[in-house]
């Protein structure tokens, strides 16, 4: 087969064809892969029906160290390196997390060792609805004044998990880690390029700041992040493999909206990253 790398017409993010991921991928074949990763920030590969095993193999075309979730309750039954976004329920029990986070965010920045990479696989998705929202941070970072690229340059923010409140954590079902403290300008560790490090959901203040002047600052990076001009909505088929670089973009979810009544399973591995800088 012939790796074809075809960029998405939003600006960003691309589709690869030529790729079988039951398969083991090596050499120039995960070379093109990675490299349109690290190029495009997001990569697609459809069509794609994948075990268990089979997917955390692919997750690792992204970074030998694939981690579990936090939500222990939702691991794969084979696997605690997959964990099961579905709003399936069988016998009053939820087969997975109906909702991982239907608002902006990038993976993980609540840790001091964010992912590098979110890999989902959709088992089964519905006709209409359930789309994810993905944000370039790369290109929101070049397009800001360089008098504003100079204010946050050095600027922390703390991040914390449970900062918006949410049934799993007020329950007591999981501890929230500790808050910690990240940069709001981030450089890539592979491409060199800076981008803005932000995940609107988990920040609670930007360090050194009173209240009211953080609050202003948050408004006014998330107000130019989200203009529409760094955003695209993707739209789900059984079989797509989506991978995405958390050093480049955040996105969201839209699951918070979707009809009960229409399924929707997708496996999520996580590949671990370092520390930001
Ligand atoms: O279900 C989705 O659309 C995305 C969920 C999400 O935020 C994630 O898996 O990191
Ligand atoms: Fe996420």
């Amino acid at each position: 087969m012939t790796v074809t790398v075809k960029p998405l017409k939003d600006g960003f993010g691309a589709e690869i064809a030529g790729i079988d991921l039951s398969r083991p991928v090596g050499g120039e074949d995960r070379d093109a892969v990675y490299g349109a990763f690290l190029d495009h920030h997001l990569i697609i590969i459809r069509g794609q029906a994948l075990s268990a095993e089979q997917v955390t193999a692919a997750a690792r075309i992204f970074g030998d160290k694939l981690e579990p979730h936090l939500f222990e309750h939702f691991h794969h039954p084979d696997t605690p390196l997959i964990m099961v976004l579905s709003n399936r329920v069988e016998d009053g029990k939820p087969k997975g997390m109906a909702d991982a986070g239907s608002f902006w965010h990038t993976d993980v920045s609540y840790k001091p060792n964010p992912a590098k990479a979110t890999m989902l696989y959709a088992l089964e998705v519905p006709d209409d609805g359930g789309d994810t929202l993905f944000c370039n941070l790369t290109a929101a970072y070049e397009a800001l004044p360089e008098a504003m690229k100079s204010r946050l340059d050095g600027l922390r923010a703390v991040h914390d998990y449970a900062y918006l409140p949410r049934d799993v954590f007020t329950s007591g079902k999981v501890t929230p880690p500790p808050d910690c403290s990240q940069p709001l300008i981030r450089t890539h560790p592979e491409t060199g390029l800076k981008a803005i490090y932000i995940s609107p959901a988990y920040i609670v203040r930007i360090e050194g700041l009173a209240d009211d002047d953080s609050e202003a600052l948050k408004k006014e990076i998330y107000d130019h992040c989200l203009h529409d001009r760094f955003r695209m909505r993707f739209k789900w088929r059984t079989g797509d493999v989506v991978a995405w670089d958390n050093a480049a973009l955040m996105h969201s979810a839209t699951t918070k909206e979707l009809d009960p009544a229409k399924p929707r399973t997708l496996w999520r591995a996580t590949i671990s990253g370092g520390p930001v800088f």
